[in-house]
């Protein structure tokens, strides 16, 4: 009866959205799936954690171009913290104190599409979250045991529009990037659009990550021709020591690519050895471009090949045993499976059919298993636990379950509106872990109380631990969550206080007696301690012009006693967390008094911890 109900739903849903689909991309439907009134008591208990309890999965989703990621639980779907990457962001200081502008450099926001957490054997290791940035080609890390980050990495040169990026290879090896937007290199080179196809190249890159402490430096890239090079995965299991990446515009068209670059029927899945790559720059046969080293496929063949996909692909999803390679077209409603051992048996007998600048293309009916008829507009597949898949289906706003190996499609949920990515419980590892699956809908479509032209973004929970998924929960987010990632929350153990061994900062002082004011020449340096509830010095007297810094440590030892340092008229507002120091640096350039206190709220004096910073004019 249930399911019927659900289908008659999925149906109506299905033909108005079918209609729009000409119309636009972006189709909004009239009808709201809601989840049936007699299921409601049993979604309630299924997403409910009782005050004091807490969640069984953390998810982490990008915060598109807020620059942020953001943490919430999993079933609550409640927003838990804010990690701010790209972007400044007062609440927790971030781009305020002089290593995390230095972290930031020249940009104050970055367009965050994929968080990677690291992997040991293709499972979530829970030590590092990666991130990328698609408008200013960087990529970052994120320290789980502090949720905070400790690298920027980037620009890179010769990456343009770093979209495909991060995906992290099983023992994160490799983080992979990719250029969507193909330009002249290496960047500064000037060439007019009308050269686009000859004189304009992509490039995929291996990011290395440095197994001990997580340092990321660009570690190989192969210069690619000018297609827009997409989402990426890479290769586990069977498929380990391989990257892929979808491409459009295989037309290399310049214009309205609307148009222009969807006449062919396929386009690409960029396939590359990242082995042969180290391989290859390790026998110096990349040549420098834009100051590192990048290996041309026509020199160097047996590193990268391209397998034919449906038109305009976007997402690329490797199966929990590596076995196959799923990518989907936008504009066909098929998703197809391709096969490793088929794939590497094309690339031994050479099965090519072409090539494109000196890349063999592989025969598409020789390396794919099946074509899965998903629905309209698939995008992206997660995994569970059961062997099935489940993927995305923008256009026609809903998951389709179906099974790998039999190729059926067993089930569909209908979502609200306009999914882009999902992401499972652990569904991108070796092992996934089934249970919980997360749609990220691009489009709320007022499912909430009104707040104005302005609409969240939002983001469903749906149970797939039966036969049939069931949508639980609504949760509404900040702009804009592309892909996330669940990991068990046990695999997660982060520190709630900086020990004064952890905090590795040069002028950490840990005794108000050691706090003071150094002048040397028009520097003033300022070793200052914040604890319940003063500033120890709570005057600073300098003169206008001078060079201010001030080494704040926060001498806490007790978890959640944060002290902030917002400094009155001179834009500055840095948050200290227990144990921790930040250094603040400006020059002293207006006259008069400023008060400065802690911005937060922190004891029931928290209102007194305030101080004066006196600068004497000149
Ligand atoms: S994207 S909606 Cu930037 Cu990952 Cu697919
Ligand atoms: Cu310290 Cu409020």
């Amino acid at each position: 009866m249930m399911a019927k109900k659900v289908e008659l739903k999925w149906l109506i849903l299905g033909i108005c959205l079918t209609g729009l689909v000409t119309a636009s991309m972006y189709s909004g439907c009239a009808k709201k799936p809601k989840v049936a009134r007699g299921d409601v008591a049993e979604a309630a208990i299924a997403t409910y954690v009782a005050p004091g309890d807490t969640d069984e999965y953390y998810l982490f989703y990008s915060g598109g171009h807020s620059g942020n990621v953001y943490v919430a639980g999993v079933p609550s779907m409640r927003h838990i913290a804010t990690i701010p990457v790209f972007t400044p962001y007062p609440a927790t200081g971030w781009g305020f104190d002089k290593e995390s502008k230095e972290m930031l450099g020249e940009y104050t926001w970055g367009d965050v599409h994929h968080p990677a957490i690291s992997e040991t054997n293709g499972d979530y290791d829970g030590r590092w979250l990666f991130v990328n940035d698609n408008a200013n080609n960087r990529v970052a890390r994120i320290d789980l045991r502090d949720f905070k980050v400790k690298q920027i990495l980037g620009p890179m040169p010769n990456v343009s529009g770093n979209h495909g990026s991060t995906f992290v290879t099983p023992n994160t090896e490799y983080l992979l990037a990719a250029s969507r937007f193909s330009i002249p290199l290496p960047k500064g080179t000037y060439a007019p659009v009308a050269q686009y196809a000859t004189q304009y190249k992509g490039v995929v890159v291996g990011i290395s990550v440095d197994a001990k402490t997580g340092q990321m430096n660009v570690g190989w890239q192969v210069m690619m021709p000018p297609f827009d090079y997409d989402l990426g995965d890479a290769g586990k299991g069977a498929s380990n020591g391989w990257a892929f990446w979808t491409c459009y515009n295989s037309e290399r068209a310049t214009g309205k690519l609307e148009v222009t670059a969807s006449q062919k029927d396929r386009d690409y899945i960029a396939a590359v050895n990242w082995r042969a790559a180290e391989q290859a720059v390790k026998e110096g046969k990349a040549k420098t471009v834009g100051g590192v080293k990048v290996i041309d496929p026509k020199d160097t063949p047996g590193v990268v090949y391209l397998m034919p996909c449906s038109k305009s692909p976007h997402g690329v999803d490797v199966s929990p045993d590596g076995k196959y390679i799923v990518g989907s077209g936008k504009l066909q409603s098929i998703t197809t499976a391709f096969n490793m051992e088929k794939i590497l048996t094309a690339v031994q007998s050479k099965d090519f059919t072409g090539d494109e600048d000196g890349i063999p293309v592989l025969k598409y009916e020789s390396i794919r298993d099946a074509e899965v008829n998903v629905g309209l507009g698939p995008l992206h597949t997660q995994f569970d636990d059961q062997g099935f898949a489940y993927t995305s289906l923008f256009v026609e706003s809903a998951v389709a379950k179906w099974k790998l190996g039999t190729w059926e499609v067993v089930d569909k949920v209908p979502v609200s509106y306009n999914i882009g990515h999902l992401t499972a419980a652990e569904g991108d590892t070796a092992n996934p872990k089934g249970k919980y699956l997360v749609a990220l809908n691009k489009l709320s479509h007022g499912r909430h109380l009104s707040v104005g032209p302005s609409q969240p973004e939002s983001t469903q929970l749906i149970d797939i631990s039966g036969e049939k998924m069931r949508l639980i929960y609504d949760a509404f987010t900040e702009p804009e969550p592309h892909y996330a990632q669940i990991i068990k929350s046990d695999k997660l153990k982060p520190i709630e206080v900086y020990s004064p061994q952890e905090n590795k900062h040069p002028q950490a002082i840990w005794d108000v007696k050691n706090a003071g004011v150094q002048r040397s020449g028009n520097a003033v340096t300022v070793k200052m301690v914040a604890v319940r509830s003063t500033f120890e010095p709570n005057a600073i007297e300098v003169n206008q012009g001078d060079r201010v810094t001030i080494h704040l440590t926060n001498i806490e030892q007790t978890t959640d006693e944060l002290h902030g340092f917002g400094l009155n008229e001179y834009n500055i507002n840095v948050v200290v967390d227990p144990g921790e120091t930040k250094t603040i640096e400006f020059t002293a350039s207006k006259p008069g008094v400023f008060p400065f206190y802690c911005t937060n709220f922190c004891s029931a004096l928290h209102q007194e911890m305030q101080g004066y910073l006196l600068v004497k004019p000149r």
